[in-house]
């Protein structure tokens, strides 16, 4: 099948991830126009969206991840999603809770720490326009500042949504009790790509696109966080899934 398949980005956006995962897993060619906030929002909005990640084709475009995945699943059947309706059930409830808790809540914690121009400066300008990039510096105190209020950022709330996390990755590490292979049993699937994608920003796997920050840069309480959330089979298993599948 040949495609001219673009995704639009922001560089470290895990939701970004989650759909350039699924591309390349399928072995799906494809652009990636990535952008800095706020300058996504012009590459989205004539396709009537607001967040990255969009997946734009010849035929139309997919504004949301979870619809970008549901779309190649269509297009490559029984590759990302399960047919048996049982895992189909379990698949949806969970990749609900990654996408509205998860993923809200790595993102928050993440944030909530790394909001300085040195820390997210390469977070956000990673493969952007040149002249994007040229604007770090003027944009930065504007969008830090709406990001802030935007993602209710205070004193606490890194603690706040370590706690949201730690309730997700206990279940994900019920679900692994039993010696399943992958969330949905022993085939690797979009559940998957969704839990390891949203929990990126806080197990920070080496394989990821965008190179982790080195540790000691880090505040010393992110640290913790993250080396504790690394120690959990939840941690380990979303590590293992980049290994192995990225
Ligand atoms: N439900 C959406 C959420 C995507 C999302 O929150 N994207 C963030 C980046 S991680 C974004 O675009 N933020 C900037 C904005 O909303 O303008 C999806 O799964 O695609």
């Amino acid at each position: 099948m040949s495609t001219n398949f673009r995704l639009i980005t922001i560089p470290i956006s895990h939701y970004s991830e989650k759909a350039r995962w699924a591309l390349d897993y399928l072995e799906i060619p494809y652009r990636e126009l990535a952008h800095m906030p706020p300058f996504h929002r012009n590459a989205t909005k004539k396709y009537g969206g607001t967040s990255v990640p969009v997946l734009v084709t010849d035929t139309g475009a997919a504004t949301d991840s979870t619809d970008i995945l549901r779309y190649l699943d269509r297009l490559y059947p029984d590759k990302l999603y399960p047919i048996d309706p049982q895992l189909q059930l379990l698949g949806i409830e969970l990749e609900t809770l990654f996408n509205g808790t998860l993923g809200i809540h790595t993102r928050r914690w993440g944030y909530s720490s790394i909001l300085t121009p040195k820390l997210i400066y390469p977070k956000w300008t990673c493969g952007v326009p040149f002249w994007e990039k040229l604007l770090f510096p003027v944009i930065f105190p504007k969008v830090g500042k709406i990001i802030r209020s935007s993602f209710d950022i205070t004193e606490t709330s890194a603690a706040e949504s370590y706690r949201e996390i730690e309730i997700v990755f206990k279940r994900v590490t019920e679900l692994l009790a039993d010696g399943r292979k992958y969330l949905l049993g022993d085939r690797f699937s979009a559940i998957d790509i969704t839990f390891a994608a949203l929990a990126a920003p806080i197990i920070q796997p080496p394989e990821h696109h965008i190179k982790p920050t080195e540790l000691d840069l880090l505040p010393i309480q992110m640290q913790t966080d993250m080396r504790k959330a690394q120690a959990t089979p939840a941690g380990k298993f979303g590590l293992q899934l980049y290994q192995e599948h990225r």
